[in-house]
């Protein structure tokens, strides 16, 4: 029998859509996920990732590359913001060829699955969860009919005559190392791939991931796909990634995980072998606040750590403790200002617009971001994603548009009692341009962009892509 032809993509959703008029400056790098679950298909079907997402496809293009693949499967990944997206994708792709199987994944339909599936008929299979073994059983027991699907662990699966059957969940993978690389190697990349500027160094730069999950219980976080079990690779899966990476020309790796710092042990490990090794790779991480001291920092910095993104979240310790973060202002103070004095750069993240939330509190939290020695900020109104702790809070105090089409976190959605929306639009703006105008910050951007040549041409890159492709082409 032939091989199934399967497409895994991202809905079409340009970073201009995500980020707004400066979505240029975010990252268009290919999705870990897409890669991750290519990597676990890759030998038992013709496989296309398309990832429109992130290469910033719109839908008409995106549409014609379905057309011309012919697939059989249609794998499609999404977040809640990107969830009308894919609504409207998967019925177009419907429209092409009707029996072309449309599969649903992601943090989105993982918190919301019914639901999600009640609105969205022109999917036939959700997936919950982990992916990766999920997709293998779909595509090895696929006949030809959606009934021959039913059953399979992490599934909800749409019969010829419209019923839903939802099986039992899928267990997390025990040992994630034995999923092997991402399939970086299928990344398109005849498209304008960038990392977002002046969170890079050196080009070509990429993202990896080197966990699943996350422990904490922050109340506005959706940490639903892997539960609250944290799992790691091996440091030596680590350096193996880091040198498949570097194998491929990547120069610098900007590490997702929720929280890299958190496993003590294996940090350590991974720092002092880049540095015994003399491997010569420049990365950043995101890091709790908590999980970092003096030494690990200054490990992390020999080892080529240059930038560190903390979610700070609030200026008010009263919001800190009930939003669950369990850290104080004082210990935020501290870690950011060692950061700066062991010679890396640090990004704090912010929200604002919680239930209790006043303008003091408000206040409190610009103030305290423009005090704090931040390279960058970013400030988010509340966004209360479903399946997230916050998302109860806001449907029974304010005023909630629980409308997923519009919790791109950008628009407001949601506004504590006694304040608006153009209230809080004014204090996000407020702090960005307090933060970037000033000083200091411009001070250091020229200072980064002296130090990382590279930024210009990556800048130069993503401002003029299609002037670039050409000089690359001739
Ligand atoms: C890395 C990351 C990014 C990177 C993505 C880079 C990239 N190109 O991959 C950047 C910074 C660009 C980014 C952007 C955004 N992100 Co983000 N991001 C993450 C992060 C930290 C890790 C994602 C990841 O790679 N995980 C590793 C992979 C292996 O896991 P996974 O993505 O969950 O995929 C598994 C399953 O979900 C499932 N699966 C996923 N897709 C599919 C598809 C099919 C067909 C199947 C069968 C299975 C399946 O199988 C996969 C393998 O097991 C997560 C938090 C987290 N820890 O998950 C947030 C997270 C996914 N992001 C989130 C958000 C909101 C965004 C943005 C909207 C933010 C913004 N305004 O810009 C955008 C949306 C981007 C987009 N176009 O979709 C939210 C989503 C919340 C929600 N309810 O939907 C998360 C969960 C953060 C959070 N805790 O709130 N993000
Ligand atoms: S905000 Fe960070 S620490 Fe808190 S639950 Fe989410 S990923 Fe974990």
């Amino acid at each position: 029998m032939n091989k199934l032809r399967v497409i895994l993509t991202t809905p079409p959703y340009s970073s201009q859509e995500r980020l707004g008029k400066l979505g240029f400056l975010g990252g268009a790098l290919p999705s870990i996920s897409l890669l991750y679950l290519a990597s676990s298909l890759r030998d038992r079907c013709e496989l296309s990732v398309m990832d429109t997402s992130f290469t910033n496809l719109d839908e008409d293009a995106a549409l014609d590359s379905v057309r011309r693949f012919a697939p059989d499967i249609v794998g499609i990944s999404a977040v809640t913001p990107s969830i009308s997206r894919a609504q409207s994708f998967a019925s177009r792709i419907k429209s092409i060829d009707s029996r072309i199987v449309t599969i649903l994944g992601g943090p989105h339909i993982t918190s919301v699955p019914m639901e999600t599936m009640e609105r969205t008929p022109a999917i036939d299979i959700g997936v919950v969860g982990e992916g990766e073994i999920t997709l293998q059983d779909i595509v090895e027991l696929y006949d030809g009919s959606l009934n021959s699907l039913i059953g399979i662990k992490g599934t909800i699966v749409r019969d010829s005559f419209g019923k839903l059957h939802r099986a039992d969940s899928r267990e997390l993978i025990a040992d994630i190392d034995s999923l092997g690389f991402p399939a970086y190697g299928l990344v398109d990349h005849s498209v304008s791939l960038h990392p977002a500027l002046f969170k890079t160094r050196r080009v070509p730069a990429i993202h990896a991931i080197t966990s699943r999950g996350c422990a904490h219980t922050c109340s506005y976080c959706n940490t639903n796909i892997f539960n609250k079990k944290l799992r790691f690779h091996s440091a030596d899966y680590v350096m193996g990634l880091i040198k498949h990476l570097m194998s491929l020309g990547y120069r610098e790796i900007s590490f997702e995980d929720d929280n890299f710092t958190d496993h003590r042990t294996r940090l350590t490990e991974i720092c002092n072998r880049l540095i015994d090794e003399r491997i010569d790779i420049v990365w950043s991480v995101n890091a709790r606040i908590d999980t970092v001291d003096e030494n690990m920092l200054r490990l992390m910095r020999r080892a080529g750590c240059w930038y560190i993104s903390y979610g700070v979240e609030s200026g008010s310790q009263d919001t800190l403790d009930r939003i669950g973060k369990k850290i104080t202002l004082n210990l935020i103070r501290q870690r950011i200002e060692l950061t700066r004095k062991c010679g890396m750069e640090a990004k704090g993240f912010f929200i604002i617009g919680f239930p209790w939330e006043t303008k003091q509190s408000i206040k409190e939290t610009v103030d305290f971001a423009l005090s704090l020695p931040l390279s960058d900020v970013n400030i988010f109104p509340l966004t209360p994603f479903p399946g997230t702790a916050v998302f109860e809070q806001t449907k029974i105090c304010g005023d909630f548009a629980n409308d997923w089409s519009k919790m791109d976190l950008q628009q407001i959605v949601y506004v504590p009692p006694g304040l608006t929306g153009e209230y809080l639009q004014n204090e996000i703006k407020r702090l960005l341009l307090c933060f970037y105008f000033r000083p200091r910050t411009i001070l250091n951007y020229f200072v980064r962009i002296v130090v990382a040549r590279d930024i210009l041409i990556s800048a130069a890159k993503a401002l003029m892509p299609s002037w670039f492709s050409k000089i690359r082409s001739v």
